[in-house]
């Protein structure tokens, strides 16, 4: 049974969902439970339906796109991805592997293959952090990672609670259903961009992740003396931006110097209040990313940041409050699904490469109740986040024929 991937219909429906946006094409800007992402949400149940599959959505909204195998009590073998976007994104981030995925089924189902497992395609809500402040929330409650009752906590910029704005978006339900048990899956596998350059440099096709870096973000509030820009002399200052910039350099500095170019830090998020050229910033909000393969190096790095913030707020008499919002471990993939994808591409005669993803993912939940692995398609210059995030159209066909060449041989 041979695998057809129908590149006309995957491509065109990439486009389509890009149109679905609150930016201006070719950025696409989606931000969880927005009518423009509930609009999106619409448009791929309805992709579900015509291709059969039984849909389920939970009550954070997470997408569950099922195909019924012979066994249907059997742990079902899941991929999945997000379509949220940060504003001025890409079209691809988190879409290739919810279409991918739909394609991969799709083909599958034309092939004539029957599968013995159920393979379950999932949307998972809220992959980027933009909305909530902490990213993955649909695959950290499903996965018990973040608890319901730690989700109720979080608020929007405008003071909305998850819980207003979820039940707003039509998704009721207990928070407390979301949370699958191990167990429920027996696999699980996310095609997915690189969001990095090393493919595109290497020259090679596919990537297979066997590791995803530990994440971890954290809010710091800066609080000086205001003041009139003209009346107040240099040395009576205690000015909120300057010790803001003072630490963002020694954050940058120290991840610089970590003893691995593993080690990423950024400040993400700087806001100042007041916000007049005339008046001395009196408070600062910075939003800080800081990421490894290397758990104990991130966890350093951290402490680091915290010492420089203690020596700043003394030397510049200003107080610095931290607020932790997420320090994730990383992942390993699993051994048994890496060497799974590793088959399917050689069957199909494609080179590939092992890697680490520096992004995280859902996957990187998942992985706590399911062997799990990444499987990576090149994007040009390893751009993501941005509009001109491109993947060309015969990568992505590679990446979905190899997921599902692997779903076929999992769900067999
Ligand atoms: O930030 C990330 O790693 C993901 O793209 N949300
Ligand atoms: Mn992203
Ligand atoms: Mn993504």
């Amino acid at each position: 049974m041979n695998l057809e991937v129908d590149k006309q219909r995957l491509i065109s429906e990439i486009e389509e969902l890009s149109l679905i946006s609150d930016a201006e094409a070719p950025a696409v800007t989606r931000i969880v439970f927005t009518p423009t992402d509930l609009r999106a949400r619409a448009w791929f149940l309805e992709r579900c339906k015509e291709a059969g599959l039984a849909v389920r959505q939970d009550a954070i909204g997470n997408i569950f796109a099922r195909w019924n195998g012979q066994n249907s009590d059997a742990p079902a073998v899941a991929t999945g991805s997000h379509i949220d976007a940060i504003p001025n994104a890409g079209k691809y981030d988190g879409v290739v592997g919810v279409l991918g995925g739909l394609e991969a089924i799709r083909a599958l189902q034309q092939s004539g293959f029957n599968p013995k497992r159920s393979i379950e395609l999932i949307l998972f809500t809220s992959e980027e952090p933009t909305r909530f402040g902490i990213g993955c929330l649909g695959s950290r409650l499903l996965s018990g990672s973040l608890s319901a009752d730690a989700a109720k906590k979080l608020k929007d910029k405008e003071g909305a609670t998850i819980e207003q704005v979820r039940r707003s978006a039509g998704f009721q339900g207990k928070l407390e259903t979301v949370k699958l048990p191990a167990g429920h899956y027996q696999a699980f596998l996310e095609l997915h961009i690189e969001q990095g350059p090393l493919l595109e440099q290497k020259q090679i096709p596919l990537g297979i992740v066997n590791q995803i870096a530990a994440p971890s973000s954290f809010q710091l509030f800066i609080e000086g003396a205001g003041g009139h820009a003209g009346g107040v002399l240099m040395p009576d200052r205690r000015d909120a931006l300057c010790a803001a910039s003072e630490l963002i350099l020694a954050i940058e500095q120290q991840a610089k110097t970590s003893g691995s170019t593993d080690t990423v830090a950024t400040v993400g998020i700087c806001e100042v209040f007041p916000g007049a050229v005339n008046s001395i910033p009196s408070r600062v909000h910075l939003s800080v990313d800081i990421r490894d393969t290397d758990l104990q190096r991130r966890d350093s790095l951290i402490a680091t940041v915290d010492a420089s913030c203690h020596a700043i707020a003394a030397k510049r008499g200003v107080t610095i409050r931290q607020e932790l919002v997420n320090a994730d471990a990383p992942a390993d993939c699993a051994p048994d699904i890496v060497e799974t994808l590793s088959e399917s591409c050689r069957k199909h005669g494609l080179p590939f490469t092992n890697m680490v993803s520096r992004a995280y993912h859902d996957s990187l939940f998942m992985s706590r109740i399911a062997p799990t692995a990444m499987l990576f398609i090149p994007c040009h210059n390893g751009y993501s986040h941005r509009p001109d995030e491109y993947a060309s159209p015969e990568d992505i066909v590679r990446g979905t024929l190899v997921l599902a060449e692997t779903l076929r041989s999992l769900a067999s």
